[in-house]
């Protein structure tokens, strides 16, 4: 019996990043899905009063935010894997690409679809695929991954968002460039994707496409966060 509970729901990038955490840390959980648009139950806002998810209920207690669960279940979960470096300056190297991320691109992400104008949208493309770049020459080591050889936080703050690229090609063409420049971004998609946990966790692509449609038509009513 696992007393550890994950309150996600399928579509959701920042859920996904503390599936693929439980996951690729080996901690029995117990998955329930939980569409926090449609049920903001007193009882949810209880485990997490900005009433988002993903939370993570272990021991009687609820923990909120991406970044944190993540943490927490590289700390509570097997350490025979790390999703974060033990070494003190390595440690804080990926802690500044999960930062980059979260401030330089996913905020891009979100806003290529939310903007309606054609040339703000272009602008933006150019911008995200500027910022991924950049984010691949802040890796640690060589290897395909942001930590080298280790698959670890970095990588699961941004994989869910990759996973969707569909849905900002589906709706605005947007496309990883085939040139040269690209390549050590493409390798780090490829390696990445090919995960099993993260395969398992990836949303239907048909029906990714479909939850953000009005977000890339202008009628969604999306919180002022990006
Ligand atoms: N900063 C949060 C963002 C989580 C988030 O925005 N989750 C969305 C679903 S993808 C949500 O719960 N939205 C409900 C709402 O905005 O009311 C994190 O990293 O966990």
């Amino acid at each position: 019996m696992t007393s550890l509970k994950l309150y996600c729901a399928w579509f959701c990038p920042f859920a996904q990043r503390a599936w693929v955490a439980l996951l690729e840390k080996n901690v029995p959980f117990q998955y329930i899905e939980h569409n926090p648009y449609k049920k903001k139950t007193a009882e949810f806002l209880a485990l997490n009063p900005r009433g988002l998810v993903p939370v993570i209920v272990d021991n009687g207690q609820s923990i909120y935010e991406s970044h944190i669960c993540i943490e927490y279940v590289d700390e509570v979960g097997s350490p025979n894997v790390r999703l974060l470096p033990a070494d003190p300056m390595k440690r804080a190297k990926v802690k500044l690409m999960c930062e980059y991320i979260s401030r330089e691109i996913i905020p891009l992400w979100y806003g290529m679809l939310l903007k309606q104008g054609k040339d703000v949208q272009e602008g933006i493309k150019a911008m995200l695929l500027e910022n991924l770049k950049t984010l691949m020459t802040m890796k640690i080591t060589d290897g395909p991954y942001l930590m080298g050889q280790e698959f670890g936080m970095a990588d699961i703050m941004l994989v869910p968002f990759t996973v969707r690229f569909p849905v900002l090609e589906f709706y605005r063409g947007f496309k990883i460039p085939s040139e040269e420049e690209f390549s050590v971004l493409r390798e780090w998609i490829k390696a990445s994707h090919d995960r099993k946990h993260v395969k398992d966790t990836a949303p239907d692509k048909r029906r990714i496409i479909e939850v953000y449609k009005s977000y890339a038509d202008g009628t969604a009513n999306v919180r002022s966060k990006f």
